[in-house]
């Protein structure tokens, strides 16, 4: 999009009030901006008040957006929560009105400033690579922001930094689709999709479009880090631009190699064995595919990765939480939480690494997705499992004509007490539900809260 932002003249209208809008607030009250409108599809959002107090005087408008609405207004800065295929921004758009997201804003606020940018977007692993990449950096004595879809607005961030003074010499950003559909000028030293596995199909019209979105991410970068393994992701590969694979092969320049005759399995950096993935602090191939591409976006940026305190640092960090965490081992019975599992791509490559028999509960708002790739997974690793939440039907007729208990119920406890009963030693209870929590539960971290709190009423 060819367009000229100018805080001084034109007007400003938000849509959302969640965590971007309210970061959208104050950084327009920083330029000094017209703010004419603000807006927000749902009936009743539950920053309204926070909001309203921030824009005193500021029409809010709520419900379905209509582009008559936005006649006197320029520029309409929209959160991820609002796709901008939307008809009425559709409509703006068309008749030339400005629409960009936040990571678009502060693209332009940071023009000006030295800082190196990664980008990190993929339908999977994004926060763990996020969290990874500016925690080696850290190691290394680097001034680093980690910011955006991994839960810090990055306006509020750049806020932070304009009024310490500390401008960082790099700076991570987890980018969602959402937030790639409405960014035009970030440009970045180095960029992955980390793999592209189907979710959010209810905002999307199908997997390609999806993925379309999330290639934006290349738009203005410098060198690609990209996943041979996957391949709507090496569809992604840009002529002009430099690119670091990274895959499960041993031909990829960040890959795994084995030593049969040892029965070891090494991060293999450019042929040269980097070091073995049991002494990394996390567990499971998909992990190690998350820290190759982590060690590529350093090298991108020429970071020295065989300096001791990166191989240090990576035997350090141990994942994050709701992330095929371990919770506790009871009679030999192992209880994971996934509650972050939220689409079928994630229950595979978290489940399928399990080496004990699983006890799996499925179920919640699965966001449009096609679950038959789960039939397999379940027929080959499952015992039982239990089907909770809105897509609970679905997920059972998919499973259908497997001879194991496989059952449904009506909340996550029952569900636990299903599992546990089913158990026996040398098992796994995992909750990994390939689905959104936002019918059952506030969110993934209340979720994991009633699974982890069931399980101790259970066993004690
Ligand atoms: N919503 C509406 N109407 C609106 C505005 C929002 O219905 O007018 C709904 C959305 O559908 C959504 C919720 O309200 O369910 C919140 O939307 P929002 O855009 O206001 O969200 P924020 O609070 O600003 O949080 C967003 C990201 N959320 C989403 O993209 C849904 C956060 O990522 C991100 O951390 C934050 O900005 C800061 O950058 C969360 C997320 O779930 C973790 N992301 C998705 C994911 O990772 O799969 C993309
Ligand atoms: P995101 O931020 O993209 O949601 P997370 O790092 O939060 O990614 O992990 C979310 C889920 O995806 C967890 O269930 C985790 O076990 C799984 N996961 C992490 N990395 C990968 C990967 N590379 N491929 C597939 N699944 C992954």
């Amino acid at each position: 999009m060819n367009y000229r932002l100018d805080f001084k003249t034109q007007r400003f209208a938000i849509i959302g009030i969640g965590e971007t809008g309210q970061s959208v607030v104050d950084y327009l009250h920083h330029q000094k901006a017209t703010l004419v409108k603000v807006f927000d599809t749902r009936e009743a959002p539950a920053y309204l008040d926070v909001v309203n107090s921030k824009v005193k005087n500021i029409p809010i408008h709520l419900g379905v957006l209509d582009y008559a609405l936005f006649l006197d207004v320029d520029v309409i800065v929209i959160s991820p929560g609002v796709s901008i295929y939307d008809e009425a921004l559709q409509l703006a758009l068309s008749h030339g009105k400005i629409v960009i997201g936040d990571i678009e804003l502060f693209a332009l606020a940071i023009k000006d400033w030295k800082s190196r940018v990664i980008g990190i977007t993929g339908s999977n692993g994004k926060t763990t690579v996020t969290t990874l990449t500016g925690f080696l950096l850290e190691q290394l004595g680097m001034k680093v922001l980690v910011a955006g879809n991994i839960g810090n607005p990055v306006l509020t961030s750049y806020l932070e930094i304009i009024k310490s003074g500390q401008i960082p010499e790099i700076i991570v950003l987890e980018l969602s689709s959402f937030q790639l559909e409405a960014t035009y000028s970030l440009n970045l030293s180095a960029a992955t999709t980390l793999n592209i596995s189907p979710d959010h199909l209810d905002r999307y019209r199908d997997l390609l479009q999806y993925a379309y979105v999330k290639a934006n991410i290349f738009n203005n970068c410098k060198v690609q880090v990209l996943n041979q393994d996957d391949l709507l992701v090496q569809a992604m590969q840009r002529r002009e631009k430099k690119v670091l694979w990274f895959g499960l092969d041993c031909n990829n320049q960040f890959a795994l190699s084995s030593d049969r005759s040892s029965n070891t399995t090494y991060l293999q950096i450019n042929s040269k064995n980097f070091m073995e993935c049991t002494k990394l602090g996390l567990i499971g191939k998909h992990n190690y595919l998350n820290v190759l591409s982590s060690l590529a976006l350093l090298c991108a940026i020429d970071i020295d990765i065989w300096q001791d305190q990166i191989r240090e640092a990576l035997q350090q960090f141990k994942g994050l939480e709701h992330r095929m965490q371990k919770i506790t081992m009871h009679n030999d019975v192992l209880y994971i939480e996934d509650s972050k599992g939220t689409n079928v791509g994630a229950v595979i490559a978290g489940v399928s690494g399990l080496d004990r028999p699983v006890h799996l509960i499925l179920g919640g708002d699965g966001k449009g997705q096609d679950f038959s790739p789960l039939k397999n997974l379940v027929k080959n690793k499952c015992k039982s499992v239990a089907i909770i939440g809105r897509d609970k039907k679905l997920i059972a007729k998919t499973l259908n004509g497997l001879e194991l208990p496989i059952e449904e119920f009506v909340t996550l406890p029952e569900a636990v007490k299903f599992c546990i009963a089913n158990a026996k030693g040398g098992d796994c209870v995992v909750l990994s539900p390939a689905c959104a929590s936002w019918d059952m539960f506030e969110n993934y971290k209340q979720r994991a809260k009633v699974f982890i709190d069931s399980i101790y009423e259970n066993i004690n």
